[in-house]
């Protein structure tokens, strides 16, 4: 299954914090006194089943050793690298503006580093910035696989744009402070905004003054739905009607019917959700019977640090636990380019260089 990996593919649903290699968490927490140590240690080097309680208290642990700006430079250039070297062409990364006034980060400074990061990267070519109209053909187009075996200089490419989350435990004014910066920062490749964090914490309608703001003002917005079960906030979250939603576990009847109906795309992330043991198996994973009722749905890792996955092998897992094969599975990251948040231009891009592959790959 080694296409699963060579197979262009588009990431949706990535934290950019809990993508943090683990091997840079590790060297992060040598940092800390030994007793501290050891318990990071043990948590970090605890891969399998966390639930979803125990992961949120890894991110506050993250969060000490990650956040400051060098570090987030850091971490931004390494998530983006490892995408790109497993043939992820399209990158939505998202992440939580902090702020920490012992270290004058601001939310605005935070962001600066992650676009310091996004600069940074050398192993491949970065698109990150919107294009104005008379620079709509880039200098380096995505390249063919053909010509990724002929010519050993062509250099992989990757388009990376942002989302900044609301975190479920901020304020109405917070929100609204990440959605402003959101749009100041439209020009280096804010595409949108996502609400994520810990979903047995917080209410909706703290949030949907800012989520209302960000879409009268063009933003795009997707939300974390039916992470857990509560019922009359997924209903709340579809009738906001977001133009997509990540997870989507705790259905139930009228709200499947309602999502089928609106056609909202899904971010599903099947390692994610059985590693936090929302669900108890593969077998049991809701995509496979949405994927045969055509619902619009894109594989992601939502967090390949944390959950030591990566979008290839949420691709295998699918294809080998579902019995997908090379064209089915190559159409599943194809249609992913009408989902995006980018604009039309890069969505033309992807298109072309999806045919270009297919018939390449004769499909
Ligand atoms: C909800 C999640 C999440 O923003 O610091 N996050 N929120 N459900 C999940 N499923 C497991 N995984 C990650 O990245 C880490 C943050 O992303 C959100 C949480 O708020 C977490 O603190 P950033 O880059």
């Amino acid at each position: 299954m080694e296409w699963c990996f060579s197979m262009p593919k588009l990431e949706l649903h990535a934290h950019l914090n809990g993508s943090i290699r683990n091997s840079t968490l590790l060297e992060l927490a040598t940092a800390l006194d030994e007793k501290d140590f050891s318990e990071v240690e043990h948590v970090i080097l605890k891969y399998d089943d966390r639930s979803l309680k125990e992961v949120f208290k890894l991110f506050d642990l993250i969060h000490i050793l990650t956040t400051d700006h060098d570090t987030v430079t850091r971490i931004t250039k390494e998530v983006v690298e490892d995408f790109a070297s497993e043939n992820v062409v399209y990158l939505e990364l998202r992440t939580t503006p902090k702020r920490n006034d012992s270290i004058g980060m601001s939310k605005r400074s935070y962001i600066e580093a992650v676009l310091k990061g996004l600069r940074s990267v050398n192993s491949v070519d970065v698109d990150f910035a919107p294009h104005s109209e008379d620079s709509k053909t880039f200098l380096n187009p995505l390249p063919s696989t053909t010509e990724d075996k002929c010519n050993r200089d062509s250099r992989k490419k990757i388009f990376v744009r942002l989302l900044l989350s609301i975190d479920r435990r901020e304020t109405t004014e917070a929100a609204m402070e990440t959605v402003k910066l959101a749009l100041e920062m439209r020009q280096y490749g804010v595409v949108g905004i996502d609400l994520s964090g810990n979903p047995s914490i917080g209410e909706w309608i703290t949030y949907l003054p800012a989520l209302k703001f960000a879409r009268e003002q063009g933003l795009h917005v997707t939300l974390h739905c039916g992470e857990v079960r509560n019922p009359k906030e997924i209903h709340n979250m579809l009738d906001f009607h977001p133009e997509r939603i990540g997870h989507a576990i705790f259905f139930e009847e009228e709200h499947w019917r309602k999502l089928k109906s609106s056609n909202i795309p899904v971010e599903i992330c099947l390692t994610s959700n059985i590693r936090t043991l929302s669900v108890p198996s593969v077998d049991a994973h809701h995509f496979v019977d949405w994927y045969n009722a055509k619902h619009p749905l894109v594989l992601c890792t939502d967090d390949s640090g944390v959950f030591s996955t990566s979008l290839s092998n949420e691709y295998k897992i699918v294809a080998m636990s579902f019995g997908l094969g090379r064209k089915e599975m190559f159409e599943l990251s194809r249609n992913a380019v009408e989902f995006i948040f980018a604009d039309n231009g890069v969505k033309e891009d992807l298109r072309t260089y999806f045919n270009s592959v297919a018939k390449n790959m004769e499909l």
